[in-house]
């Protein structure tokens, strides 16, 4: 019983040790520019936006703008973080986020309400910006802003993950915007490799026997 105890103990460790080196894919924050991206223009927001992917106005939803990232194909789950930044005089349009051309995210927002707050369908996992109560104008005209934090984790085995985004917004973008920040795409695939691990493994289990031949003793 307690030789088994401390093999789940071990094989936990070993797990976890893993999730923590699991592969980061991309880590965008957008200050020196994008690539990639089927459209690369990036805007300084200053202090609060900093640089970001963006200013875009609508397109009716469809997806406008997307990035093709490579897989090891190894991997069984992929986890995507974004900043979604909701610029201007957004009045009950939509920001959607795709995922290899499907769409998985569809929120309303509103210029000055707390949309977090107010919308069960909010899929955001966080209200980035401090202060903001739904009526902070943090930059660009003077309509409020209001930017989210999105964790998306899909399962996955493919090669290859394509990430995009669209709006609904309807004006031009002096009058409602949207942008994307601080992206990181991070796989479930241990970067330990795999003799190391073995190593580690075998350590454990000679320890293991070790404890079992002292016991019987
Ligand atoms: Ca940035
Ligand atoms: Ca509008
Ligand atoms: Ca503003």
């Amino acid at each position: 019983m307690k030789l088994n105890k401390k093999l789940a103990i071990g094989v936990a460790a070993l797990v976890l040790s893993g999730a923590a080196n699991a592969v980061i894919i991309t880590q965008e924050d957008f200050e020196t520019g994008a690539t990639g991206w089927s459209d690369n223009l990036t805007t300084d927001g200053g202090t609060t936006f900093t640089r970001f992917l963006g200013r875009f106005n609508g397109a009716g939803g469809v997806q406008q703008n997307s990035k093709t990232y490579s897989l090891s194909g190894n991997q069984t789950q992929v986890t995507i973080e974004l900043d979604f930044y909701e610029i201007d005089s957004w009045d009950y349009e939509y920001f959607n986020i795709f995922i290899d051309d499907t769409q998985v995210i569809s929120n309303e927002f509103k210029h000055n309400r707390e949309d977090f707050a107010n919308s069960p369908f909010m899929d955001a996992q966080a209200l980035l910006f401090t202060g903001d109560d739904g009526n902070v104008n943090y930059g660009f005209a003077s309509w409020p802003d209001q930017g989210y934090r999105y964790s998306i984790t899909i399962n996955t085995t493919a090669t290859s993950l394509k990430l995009g985004f669209g709006a609904t917004i309807s004006s031009g973008i002096p009058d409602e915007a949207w942008g994307v920040d601080n992206i990181l795409i991070v796989d479930n695939v241990s970067t330990i490799p795999v003799p190391a691990a073995v190593w580690l493994f075998g350590t454990g289990l000679l320890a293991l026997i070790g404890v079992a031949k002292r016991k019987t003793a």
